[in-house]
């Protein structure tokens, strides 16, 4: 893939947000052949790129026999369409991209179903683009039933499966809270590990309870939830929860399908934010947890940063 990023609000920025892109890429398993930055006053609202720029790059890519584009931006689905248009190479978003590594990694039957939901939002508005100017001359001989187009019984199943989905969520939120009420009658305190995707989090976890929860140096390797028990040396008792990481600009969807799990940080008596401080970002990941943190209704839950990668922190300063 060649991945695309645009500098409108400044070249730090932008390369900032490009190393995080690379690594996202990486993450989602995608050879990196080649990223162009660009610089623009602003968006085009067609090609986001401009029309020259973007036949520059399906050259390119033809030269390193490249198969997608990776934009660093959320494509409008009318964007998405007129790229797709102009270069016969799949166009993949940031927020694709992230659901795509999401939907590598889910595991547990939850997950899978959080997923999917995200990934169906996500595709519904860009069928009905695409469908444009099928439906506007279908539209109105007024015909449902036999006359029915293929892609508005495609719509129609996907809806029908989101509201299916949305459905077994609502459920699996409601088992959460009862087994969530039967530990809290047990009177533990709840400590939660928040924080930036691949903090460090799972690492502490493992380390604060001699666990083995998967641990990588990918984006997103933990979705689920885990929760051990951690024996303080004088009988004293906690639980103690790993989430799923944040990332700035976290996709809506994505954070609404995942709702069920993170409402689990709603019992927390004490959150542990975990910042990678090796990280050259780590102010703004710092604000993007926090304005997550924010949106979950958890700012007043007290809270402690926890500094870590403090090794290699140094060598990046
Ligand atoms: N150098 C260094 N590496 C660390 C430290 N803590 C964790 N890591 C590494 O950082 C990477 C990510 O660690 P994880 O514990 O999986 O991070 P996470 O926050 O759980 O990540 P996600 O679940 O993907 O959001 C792994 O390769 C760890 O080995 C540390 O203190 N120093
Ligand atoms: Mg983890």
């Amino acid at each position: 893939a060649i991945l695309v990023g645009m500098s409108v609000n400044g070249k730090r920025a932008a390369e900032e947000s490009m190393s995080e892109l690379k690594e996202l890429a990486r993450s989602a398993g995608v050879e990196i052949l080649d990223c162009i930055v660009q610089g623009r006053r602003e968006v085009d609202p067609r090609y986001v790129i401009g029309r020259g720029k973007l036949q520059e790059l399906v050259l390119r890519s033809m030269q390193q026999m490249a198969t997608m584009i990776i934009f660093d931006t959320d494509l409008s689905p009318s964007q998405a369409r007129h790229i797709g248009e102009e270069t016969s190479l799949k166009i993949v978003d940031r927020t694709q991209l992230i659901l795509d590594i999401f939907a590598q990694r889910a595991q547990s039957a939850d997950g899978k179903l959080q997923v999917e939901l995200a990934q169906l939002k996500y595709l519904l508005p860009r069928l009905s683009a695409r469908d444009d100017s099928l439906s506007r001359l279908t539209g109105g001989i007024g015909g449902r039933g036999p006359g029915e187009t293929k892609l508005e019984i495609d719509k129609r199943r996907v809806r029908d499966r989101i509201s299916n989905l949305e459905k077994k969520i609502g459920r699996l939120s409601g088992e959460r809270a009862v087994r969530r009420r039967q530990r809290n009658r047990r009177d533990l305190p709840v400590i939660s590990i928040v924080g930036y995707t691949n903090a460090g989090k799972s690492t502490l976890l493992n380390a604060l309870t001699c666990s083995e929860v998967l641990v990588e140096n990918k984006l997103f390797a933990t979705l689920d939830p885990t929760s051990r028990r951690l024996r303080f040396p004088r009988d004293r008792e906690v639980i103690i929860t790993d989430t799923v990481g944040f990332i700035r600009d976290l996709p809506k969807d994505l954070v609404n399908a995942f709702r069920a799990t993170l409402e689990e940080l709603l019992d927390a008596d004490l959150l542990l934010h975990v910042v990678d401080a090796s990280d050259p970002a780590f102010p703004e990941q710092i604000r993007a947890v926090e304005t997550i943190l924010g949106d979950l209704g958890l700012l007043s839950t007290p809270r402690v940063l926890v500094f870590n990668k403090s090794d290699r922190a140094d060598a990046a300063a």
